[in-house]
Parts: C-alpha cells; sequence; structure tokens
C-alpha cells in the first residue's frame, strides 16, 4: 500500500514523517509522494474534498506540488485535522479548523489527538508502538527525545543556539536555512526514517548547508554585537541595515544575559514604510517577567502571548515613537 504524507513544514513536522515512514517500511507500505505544508494552506484544507482537488491539474500546479495521478490515502502528521485521513496525529492547539469536524473525530490507533506532548514526533512514535506493537529503529529513540526539546524550543540557554553542538540543533538550524526546498524536505524524511541524526549533520547533502548556516549566525552575532542599545533591562536592536540577522535570534541574551526583554525593529521586504517590530522576553528568565507582551503590542494594534509579540506600524518617525513607549513600559516597575 502507497499513502501521500502531509507534514507540517519544520524539524518536527519532517521527523514525524519519518517515524511514519519507518513504520510504513516495516509492514512493506511506503509513501508515494510527500507534501509539505504550512498554515497559510487552510482555507483550502477545509475543504472536505481537499485531496481530491489537490491532484487536478490547474496552473498553480507547480506551485502547489499538484500531480494528475490518483490520489493515495493521506497521512497528515504535525498538523491541523482532516476526516478524510487514513492516519492523523497532532499535538497542537486549535486542531479542528471547521465545525462539525470536532465531533466526527473519533480517536483509534491510526488518529490520535493530543496536545500534551511537546513533539508531534514523539506522539507518533509512542502512537504506533502502543497501536500497532511496533519495534522502532534505534536511533529514532534519540529524534524523538530532541524533538521534545526543538520544539517546544526547551534550549538549555542561548549560548547553545548560538554555538549549536548538538546534531539536532544543527539538524534544525539547516532544516530552517532551506525550508522552501521541498525536494531538501522529502530527502530528509526518508533520510531519518533510517540514519540518526549524528550521520545526518555529517552527510554530504548537510554539512555545506551548515558552512553556510554557521557564517549566517557568526554574521548575525557580530551584527546585533554592534548594534544592541541598552536602556535599563531592554535592549534595543534596529535591524534595518540586516534583517537576516535574526537568524541568531537570541543572541541579544547570548550577549547580554542579564537583560530581560529586547525590541526588534525592521522595515518590511518590499516596503520600506511598513515596519515590524517584535518584542520578546529573555526565555531563560521568564520567572521574572510580570509583564503581558501581547497585551502591550494590542495597544500597537499587534497582538502575541505572554512572553513574546508583535506588531505593524507606517513609517520610521513613528515606529520609533512605538519603540521608545514600548520599552518605558517593559522598565516600569
Ligand atoms: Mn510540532
Amino acid at each position: 500500500m502507497k499513502y501521500d504524507i502531509f507534514f507540517h513544514n519544520d524539524f518536527d513536522g519532517r521527523a514525524s514523517a519519518a517515524v511514519m515512514l519507518a513504520f510504513l517500511q516495516s509492514r512493506g507500505d511506503d509513501i508515494a509522494n510527500y507534501v509539505p505544508i504550512k498554515y497559510d494552506i487552510i482555507p483550502e484544507w477545509v475543504d472536505e474534498r481537499y485531496f481530491e482537488k489537490r491532484m487536478v491539474p490547474r496552473r498553480s500546479a507547480a506551485v502547489r506540488g499538484r500531480s494528475s495521478a490518483a490520489p493515495h490515502p493521506a497521512i497528515i502528521v504535525d498538523f491541523p485535522y482532516h476526516p478524510a485521513s487514513a492516519f492523523w496525529f497532532d499535538h497542537h492547539l486549535k486542531p479542528f479548523r471547521r465545525d462539525g469536524w470536532e465531533a466526527r473525530f473519533k480517536p483509534d490507533r491510526e488518529h490520535r489527538y493530543d496536545d500534551t506532548y511537546r513533539s508531534a514526533c514523539h506522539l507518533v512514535y509512542d502512537s504506533l508502538r502502543q497501536g500497532f506493537g511496533w519495534k522502532p529503529p534505534v536511533h529514532m529513540r534519540e529524534l524523538v527525545r530532541w524533538l521534545d526539546v526543538v520544539d517546544g524550543a526547551d534550549y538549555r540557554s542561548a549560548r547553545q543556539t548560538i554555538e549549536l553542538k548538538e546534531p539536532a540543533l544543527l539538524a534544525n538550524a539547516a532544516i530552517e536555512f532551506e525550508l522552501n526546498n521541498h525536494a531538501a524536505a522529502e530527502w530528509t524524511v526518508r533520510y531519518l526514517a533510517d540514519h540518526s541524526l549524528e550521520q545526518y549533520v555529517s552527510s554530504s547533502r548537510i554539512r555545506p548547508v551548515l558552512a553556510r548556516v554557521r557564517r549566517a549566525i557568526a554574521s548575525g552575532v557580530a551584527f546585533y554585537r554592534g548594534h544592541i542599545v541598552i536602556d535599563g533591562r531592554v535592549m534595543i536592536a534596529d535591524l534595518s541595515p540586516d534583517p537576516a540577522a535574526d537568524i541568531a535570534h537570541f543572541a541579544p541574551y547570548y550577549i547580554h544575559p542579564d537583560m530581560l526583554y529586547v525590541v526588534r525593529y525592521h522595515p518590511f521586504y518590499g516596503k520600506p514604510n511598513l515596519f515590524h517590530i517584535n518584542v520578546g522576553c529573555n526565555p531563560w528568565r521568564r520567572s521574572e517577567n510580570k509583564k503581558h507582551i501581547g497585551e502591550l503590542m494590542k495597544r500597537f494594534g499587534g497582538g502575541g502571548h505572554r512572553t513574546v509579540g508583535g506588531a505593524e506600524i507606517e513609517g520610521r518617525t513613528n515606529t520609533l515613537r512605538a519603540v521608545a513607549d514600548m520599552v518605558d513600559y517593559l522598565n516600569r516597575k
């Protein structure tokens, strides 16, 4: 039996698909089509006939990865529910995107939802072992353990995200670096089904990618070192000269571990007068944060969660004024 697999386009989605593939291969089955997907397809996804329709050739075939072949039964991992699925495993909040779908969902060994799992990879692994008595290859235990760390962004320190020593962190950085390369996504799923993370990061496919990642992170750290302005417990970084520096996202906390917040801003690509402001709380000092950043950003037309938020502001002068207001609020006792 052959399946088409639809997986969230990140490390967890790919690792979940790899676990699924190892299971299928162990019973003589295989995957015909690999389809990495992002949340921007949700408006099409909520169509009951999504899987049939995407097989109809259209002018946008190349963009959406449609083919004219008949669809195989669909496997969905690390992505919202669809009733026409042979297998579905997810751990995200709000997995039912259409009225009535939640009522239709009946958990069984092929379909399981559990938001207490830190990674979908771990949920797939446990579900297939428990439901089918599957004996996973030994190397997958390490994959699952690390996805719980990576998908929950549960890093020990900012230093760990900059130095990138652990194979799982290197793998994640390489995947994020070429996220839109669909051939790389399929290759990763197939490779991780029967290789360790150690082998993955030392493979001839990934080594050159990692060399580019390291250069980009080093230049990002250097940029932050030269551009962070400190005000009280807040770091301010104008990323306008080099928005790509944000690949070293946790660099501000690596450079100044005592700081509690970072406010970054840069113009949108192609829209030089529209600015994005991002405010974050130091993940390794969360207990010291008494402010709700998402609520703060609402005042500026944005939103977010307790520890991170964003807003879009028109014009550089308005942006600088908003940044000053935010910094003032974050420094207030
Ligand atoms: Mn996930």
